[in-house]
């Protein structure tokens, strides 16, 4: 496919240190979801396949106050999908989503990685939100797995899951930031696209050496 790393089917084999990211398949951005993502339930399958072939699976879980600030209904006069400046920096106001402990929260009980280790829970401060499962928005506060991949010996990491161009693109450039070589699995992902916002992360992926494959290339 046009784009994507030049692989031969089925060519990369995961191993021990490789681990399998999955962001926020979460009922939120499944159908039905507050926040659903178009497509979003066709990752599922994609995602339980190609886990089989890994042994290290990180699972991620967008996590919310209440009263959230990256909420619009946080922000009086504000509506969904509007950019705000916020101490960090530029946010995009999202219906509320992700909320601890409620059932769009939980993840999709139709995920089937029962190997997976951890469960990685994000954007859990009010005041800051948290796209990446590295860093949160403000840059600087770390949620841990950088220091846990690698004290696990994990040099590779590949990412699938929800949505590509907000939890899965920063999460892959995080990656790249800890040094980890990073893939993103494009079929295991969908995007929610809003004012040009997937396009410009596959260019911002690019740039920063994240490669972009398909499911086919890994082999299970
Ligand atoms: C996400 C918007 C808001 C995501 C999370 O998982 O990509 N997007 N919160
Ligand atoms: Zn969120």
């Amino acid at each position: 496919m046009a784009n994507r790393a030049d692989a031969a089917a089925a060519s990369i084999k995961p191993d021990d240190a490789s681990a399998l990211l999955v962001i926020d398949v979460q009922n939120c951005f499944l159908p039905g979801g507050s926040l659903a993502v178009k497509d979003g339930e066709q990752v599922v399958p994609v995602i339980n396949r190609i886990a089989k072939a890994f042994s290290n699976v990180v699972l991620t879980q967008d996590w919310h106050t209440p009263g959230h600030v990256s909420f619009a209904s946080s922000h009086s006069g504000k509506k969904p999908f509007e950019l705000i400046d916020l101490a960090y920096g530029k946010q995009v106001l999202w219906p509320d989503h992700c909320v601890q402990g409620t059932d769009g929260a939980a993840l999709s009980k139709d995920l089937a990685i029962p190997q997976a280790e951890l469960i990685l829970r994000k954007g859990f401060h009010n005041d800051v939100d948290s796209y990446s499962a590295f860093t949160e928005a403000d840059g600087k506060t770390s949620t841990g797995l950088a220091a846990y991949l690698k004290a696990r010996g994990i040099a590779r990491v590949f990412v699938a899951g929800l949505a590509t161009d907000f939890c899965v693109a920063w999460t892959a450039l995080d990656a790249r930031k800890a040094g980890l070589d990073t893939y993103v699995i494009e079929d295991a992902c969908r995007g929610i696209d809003t004012q040009g916002s997937l396009a410009k992360a596959w260019t911002d992926m690019a740039a920063a050496g994240v490669k972009r494959i398909g499911s086919e290339d890994i082999a299970v």
